[in-house]
């Protein structure tokens, strides 16, 4: 410790000391990695805050082989004169100072900031060592610090010709005892988000922990509405370009900003993501509510004007099925329900974003009538769908689906009556219903052989008796055994509880028929048996797409890279060795006992989860799932999740 220690000094010590024993405070969990990595967000929040100044477009984040990590900016340098009140250099100050943040500089011009906004400071406080290097002025300065205190004086090492900043800190081990390492996906995850809202600035992340260098680079010149298309990348979307909406409304406390992009696409879900200074608001808020409140008014309006209104209107849920929405808020003083910041409660926010939603989104459809109609089109649907989900309760009742019948006759039922043990599969057509019903584990796997097509619920909402007659349809019911319908307040409304099975698997043919049954099934389950869906009860079975061997060596593969791997493996060194391949084109061409070991036996099968995005997101996943990168989603996939990965509806 320097022994010209002074009051101000003091201050700092017992300020960081705090920070030091109870991190939890100020971080986050530091047992579970969740501190850890919010000492990266801190860090790279403020070059963050210099790309948002103007100054900064790019960031170097590297993970070093000592397990530190380091930030490195293009911005302004921090500032290294003396600070009047502390006596220290600016750079110290912002390094040792609770809150110092960018604060002293100009209020306005810091808008970022993570979970608490403590600033890089508290993750000095948290470090074995920090280094701050800086350039600025022609010259580069250097000092280092020992557990938040300075263990060096800011020195001159050299001279330049750019500005910037490098922080570079290595976690205390004493206080992150449990994990120690930064999870590479989670923080690309997370700096990809981040360079999405911030249209321009580059941001590189590096691992140099391995022998093999490994670097990703995000760089989105569209910002929030590249975020949007990559939401919808794998969606019919209703209109190619995600409509942009910006305004600005000056308060007191100075400007607020809000920026949307909005697509829809045939998706039943709703995925709105909200942000207020670039920090995810994840119970949304005000800007939701006013995004909200304007969608609803703007699109019954303009369906209205164009006589597409039969009877009532159409609901907010109506209106928002299958909108990906990114809402990006940049205000100079906002309030949260929370530390953590999920919810924004600002009120004025919601009058501004509903103000400057609803007369772009007017104008929009002004511009874009065919689009405008494609929306009131996909909502009216929504809304007779929730209608008939409402009226199939009694339907069923009435039509005895429900009561008396007893379990179906195709059913073949497992032996177990616990449904947490149970699972049902539906298995597209009577052969390969035959082997699944030889091949299965009989105590635990019932099996549901389903003729044919099911039928297209889309097209039968403004019949719903038909859809309830459909047989393949009351069957399953009658085999769920859980009800039907939505509205959890319905007397006979599906429900989860009552659900015979806990897992639902969907087992087709892995072709383009197959699939179509797989989306006409989801159909069905989403709009009458929704619950399922949610509580993550629906699975899609995974049926190899090969079969290779080498004479007794038998191998599948589920995809044609994987074939192209297997044979590789299997040649050896031997180029000209033989190896049969066999491509199956149904699940009926496979015996009981080879749909049994690919597709089947809980042991090694790989499933699809059937999610909603929300719950999906939770683990922060999707980002890596949806990237164009298939070898890296591979990759991914088979690192994070051996048994189940997620298919987004
Ligand atoms: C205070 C004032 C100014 C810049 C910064 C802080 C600053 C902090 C960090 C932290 C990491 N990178 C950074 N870059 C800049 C403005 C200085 C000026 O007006 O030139």
């Amino acid at each position: 410790m320097p022994d010209d220690y002074d009051a101000g000094s003091i201050q700092v010590l017992e300020g960081l000391e705090a920070v030091r024993k109870r991190p939890g405070m100020y971080l986050g969990d530091p047992h579970d990695g969740s501190a850890l990595h919010h000492c990266i967000w801190e860090v790279v929040d403020n070059s963050v805050d210099e790309h948002l100044a103007g100054y900064n477009h790019l960031i170097e984040v590297t993970l070093h082989p000592d397990h530190s990590l380091s930030v490195r900016d293009y911005g302004r340098g921090i500032p290294v004169d003396t600070h009047e009140e502390f006596g220290i250099s600016a750079a110290e100050v912002i390094m040792t100072k609770l809150h110092a943040g960018g604060k002293f500089d100009n209020n306005s011009y810091k808008v970022s900031g993570g979970l608490h906004g403590v600033g890089v400071s508290a993750v000095n406080a948290v470090s074995e060592w920090m280094d701050v290097v800086i350039h600025r002025g022609g010259k580069i300065y250097k000092q280092r610090f020992e557990a938040g205190v300075r263990a060096t004086d800011l020195v001159e090492i050299g001279t330049c010709n750019d500005t910037g900043t490098t922080i570079s800190f290595k976690p205390d081990r004493t206080i992150f005892t449990n994990i120690l390492e930064f999870d590479f996906d989670q923080i690309d995850s997370r700096l990809k988000e981040t360079s999405f809202l911030n249209a321009g600035l580059k941001i590189i992340i590096a691992d140099e922990r391995t022998d093999e260098r490994h670097a990703v680079e995000h760089h989105y010149e569209g910002g929030i509405s590249e975020f949007v298309k990559q939401i919808n990348e794998r969606r019919e979307t209703l209109h190619p370009e995600p409509i942009l909406i910006q305004g600005e409304k000056e308060i007191e406390k100075g400007p607020v900003t809000v920026e949307l992009s909005l697509q829809w696409s045939d998706a039943f879900s709703e995925n709105i993501y909200c942000y207020t200074n670039i920090i995810r608001n994840r119970d949304g808020g005000t800007h939701l509510s006013g995004l909200r409140t304007a969608l609803t008014s703007s699109i019954n309006g303009y369906a209205k004007s164009k006589n597409m209104l039969k009877s009532g209107g159409l609901s907010g849920d109506d209106v928002r099925e299958g909108l990906a929405a990114i809402v990006s808020v940049k205000h100079p003083d906002p309030s949260f329900s929370s530390q953590t910041k999920d919810k924004l409660v600002s009120s004025e926010v919601a009058g501004i974003v509903q103000t400057v939603v609803y007369e772009k989104l007017n104008e929009y459809f002004e511009e874009n009538p065919s689009v405008g109609k494609q929306i009131v089109d996909k909502a009216l649907l929504a809304s007779k769908a929730r209608e008939a989900a409402r009226k199939a309760r009694d339907l069923t009742r009435r039509k005895g689906v429900l009561e008396g019948g007893g379990l179906p006759g195709k059913l073949a039922d497992c032996q177990s009556r616990d449904p947490n043990e149970c699972e049902i599969y539906l298995v597209e057509g009577d052969s390969a219903g035959g082997s699944a019903k030889t091949g299965r584990d009989r105590r635990t796997q019932a099996i549901l052989p389903l003729r044919g097509k099911i039928l297209n619920v889309e097209r039968q909402m403004h019949n719903v008796a038909k859809v309830f007659q459909n047989q393949e349809i009351q069957t399953m019911i009658r085999a769920f055994g859980a009800g039907v319908g939505n509205n959890a307040e319905d007397e006979g409304a599906f429900d989860t509880e009552k659900l015979r099975y806990s897992k639902l698997i969907i087992m087709t043919d892995a072709d383009v028929d197959g699939a179509h049954i797989r989306t006409l099934m989801l159909t069905f389950l989403w709009r009458f048996m929704r619950p399922a869906i949610v509580g993550g009860h629906v699975y899609i079975a995974q049926p190899p797409l090969y079969q290779l061997n080498k004479g007794k060596v038998n191998r599948y593969a589920y995809s044609d890279e994987e074939r192209d791997a297997i044979i590789t493996e299997l040649k050896g060194d031997n180029e000209s060795a033989k190896i049969g391949v066999q491509r199956y084109k149904g699940l009926g061409e496979m015996n009981p006992e080879q749909l049994w070991e690919t597709t089947m036996n809980p042991e090694t099968r790989t499933m699809l989860k059937v999610t909603v995005r929300e719950a999906e997101e939770t683990n922060r996943m999707f980002e890596t799932l949806m990237g164009e990168d298939v070898p890296e989603r591979r990759a991914f996939i088979e690192r994070h999740a051996k048994e189940v990965t997620n298919l987004d509806i």
